[in-house]
């Protein structure tokens, strides 16, 4: 016997049937879902008492699009278009009743009633394309007939939702129902019925107007500034401008425009990033009812780079910030790195006021026995494990009993740290990617004895900085900078191969990195991981060769590129790579195909990160790759260093 609430509910006020659609958490669209629904909306079509319908959605919002965790396999019907198709059939007015989110396949079913209404929260959308898909229900044939080509194309390209009153003011609902959602349709369908009102088929309206003739050039030229390397954007441009054909035809265009793209290596590298996010959230050793401490003070020790952005972190999220500096000095130029922020925040469009109110929970101070209100303390001075240790010792005899003490350590011994308190139950790891304030991706790792209370707490804590929290066990680099590692490892051995700079940078960007890596840690500085490999005794010659000859990136005008004052685009410098071929001893060159650099690199890194694996310092591969799309700018499309292995490196 099947105990759970049926998919789709059928009730009856008056001759208004209501069709509430209950499939937990987000109501996607699974063959199940779709299978009752479509008998459910026959049936009602098909009885003598119901004259009107109301499609509706139980929980948090009508329908989320569909089950993208269906895509890898083939879908059975029926298919939302089958659904649409018996609706579109009727004789009795259908009305979408949406709150919360309809979105993709959500949307998509809402178009294919004859009314839309929706409360003033609702956001509607068709994010396909962040999934590498285009809408494949007749989004792309529907959306430009009720909303236009503009808005449909931003929409269907950028992915991004639209709230209620936009949707209403250019058509795309009818209505918004002020009080309470269910009744409101009611009655609004009951209305259709008194009325005889037209039973509004968006398929009978008619091709969207072109703005002008040069209106899909031009979005196509648009597409350049967007990621180059993304296909969907591409295909969702081309689904759109079959609008402009006859109904019927412009469908049979999407589906094989939208065919393609399911069976697309980018989506599918897409779709797996979608769980692996979500998938983290899973931890073995931290089940759901693992007890999470009430965090709502936190102090920051160190208002250099990292320190600053992880107050304005907190504050952003909410908390209080204790910011302790080592003297006033430092203090001061945290401060003014702190109004700098806001400032530019402003610029981008944040409220004056709400500036001003995350601003106002930071409170500065050198005196680090204010950390005695924290409930979290993070410590993020510099990578020195002596002043570490200091400073874990005083926060032992400061802080509250129960305040948990992270470190931002990239690599040093969480333990060692643990070990200068009496708390080692309470420190864990808490590891910001730079510049925190953009990076969505944070380490949450186990020493020997954290608690789970802890580890629970910092996971927590990530989620309310609206980051991915990613729990790592201990070890050199955790699991980011373990592979960071790797592919130093990889780079040096090409470099000493006569492969240049230019060549494995250009290699990685063709690949889909925004930068290569000689760009990129030009732009982190390289005197800092330059002192980080010499504190762990690891020996680059050929990479640090630059660093050793006193250029360390943009900061200093040169590095592995040069740049002109004031000005970060990077120059291929012959300077530099003659400065490597001198520490190889060597001017020989090898050429290797950009796909042959590639697979080195990415291959000594997937290697790496099976060892992460079998030493249990990550809980699952696509952990390993959620760090390394949302922390190094790993194209999401390409998956991550475990997910593109799997597929070219299997050995
Ligand atoms: N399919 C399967 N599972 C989904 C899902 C979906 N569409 N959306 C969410 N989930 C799961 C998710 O994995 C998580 O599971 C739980 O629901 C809560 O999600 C034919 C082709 C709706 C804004 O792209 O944007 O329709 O981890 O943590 O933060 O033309 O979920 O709990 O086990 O994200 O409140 C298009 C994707 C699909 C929307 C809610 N639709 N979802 O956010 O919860 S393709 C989308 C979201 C399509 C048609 C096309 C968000 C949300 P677990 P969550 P949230």
């Amino acid at each position: 016997m099947n105990d759970r609430a049926p998919l789709v509910r059928t009730e009856h006020v008056g001759a208004v049937a209501i069709l509430t659609i209950d499939n937990p958490p987000v109501n996607a669209t699974s063959h199940a879902l779709r299978t009752a629904l479509k008998a459910a909306i026959e049936a009602v079509l098909g009885d003598l008492i119901t004259q009107a319908v109301v499609l509706i959605g139980a929980g948090r919002g009508f329908i989320a699009g569909a089950d993208i965790s269906e895509f890898d396999r083939k879908r059975d019907e029926p298919l939302n278009p089958a659904i649409i198709a018996v609706m579109e059939r009727a004789n009795k007015p259908i009305v979408a009743a949406i709150h919360g989110h309809a979105l993709g396949g959500g949307l998509e079913l809402a178009m294919g009633c004859h009314y839309r209404v929706a409360t003033r929260e609702a956001r509607m959308g068709q994010p396909e394309v962040k999934l590498g898909l285009t809408p494949g229900a007749g989004g792309t044939q529907r959306l430009p007939r009720l909303v236009g080509l503009p808005l449909a194309l931003d929409m269907i390209v950028g992915g991004d939702p639209i709230a209620a009153p936009l949707a209403l003011e250019r058509g795309l609902i009818d209505s918004i129902i002020e009080g309470e959602l269910r009744a409101g349709a009611v009655a609004f369908a009951d209305n259709l019925v008194r009325d005889k009102a037209p039973l509004k088929r968006v398929r009978d309206l008619p091709p969207p107007e072109l703005p002008d003739p040069e209106f899909f050039v031009q979005a196509r030229a648009d597409l350049t500034k967007r990621r180059p390397h993304l296909q969907a954007h591409d295909s969702c441009v081309a689904a759109v401008e079959a609008s402009l054909l006859p109904f019927d035809e412009g469908l049979a265009r999407e589906a094989e425009i939208f065919a393609a793209t399911v069976a697309s290596e980018q989506s599918k590298a897409l779709r797996y990033q979608f769980f692996a996010e979500r998938d983290a959230a899973k931890v073995s050793y931290l089940p759901a009812d693992t007890p999470v401490r009430e965090v709502k003070q936190v102090a920051v020790i160190g208002g250099g780079t990292m320190g600053s952005a992880i107050a304005i972190c907190c504050a952003d999220a909410g908390y209080g910030v204790t910011l302790v500096e080592a003297d006033p000095a430092a203090l001061a130029r945290a401060r003014a790195t702190l109004r700098k922020h806001y400032d530019s925040a402003i610029k981008r469009g944040l409220k004056g006021d709400e500036a001003e109110r995350r601003l106002t929970r930071i409170v500065g101070t050198t005196a680090i026995d204010a950390v005695s209100i924290a409930d979290l303390v993070v410590e993020a001075v510099t990578e020195d494990l002596a002043l570490k240790q200091q400073i874990f010792a005083a926060l032992d005899r400061m802080a509250k009993p129960e305040a948990i003490l992270a470190t931002n350590t990239s690599y040093l011994d969480i333990d060692t740290l643990a070990s200068a308190t009496h708390r080692p139950e309470n420190v864990i790891g808490l590891h910001f990617f730079a510049p925190a304030t953009q990076m969505r991706v944070i380490e949450v790792v186990r020493a020997t004895k954290s608690s789970t209370e802890a580890l629970a707490t910092g996971m927590a804590v990530g989620r309310k900085l609206r980051k991915i929290p990613v729990a790592a066990g201990a070890c050199d680099g955790f699991i980011g900078n373990r592979l960071l590692t790797a592919r130093w490892r990889a780079t040096e051995a090409l470099l000493s191969e006569g492969i240049t700079i230019l060549d494995i940078d250009r290699a990685m960007v063709a690949f889909g990195f925004a930068v290569g890596p000689f760009v990129a840690a030009d732009m982190a500085g390289l005197d800092i991981s330059y002192r980080a490999r010499k504190q762990r005794g690891r020996n680059l010659p050929l990479v640090d060769a630059i660093v050793d000859a006193g250029r360390f990136g943009q900061k200093t005008g040169a590095g592995y590129y040069r740049y002109d004052p004031g000005n970060r685009t990077p120059l291929p410098d012959p300077e530099a790579q003659a400065i490597v071929d001198k520490a190889r001893g060597s001017t020989t060159r090898t050429s290797l195909s950009a796909d042959e650099i590639v697979a080195r690199i990415l291959g000594a890194m997937y290697d790496e990160g099976k060892n992460l694996l079998k030493d249990g310092i990550a809980e699952r591969a696509s952990d390993i790759d959620v760090i390394w799309v949302y922390g190094y700018g790993f194209p999401a499309y390409r998956g991550g260093p475990m997910f593109y292995g799997e597929r070219n490196f299997k050995r």
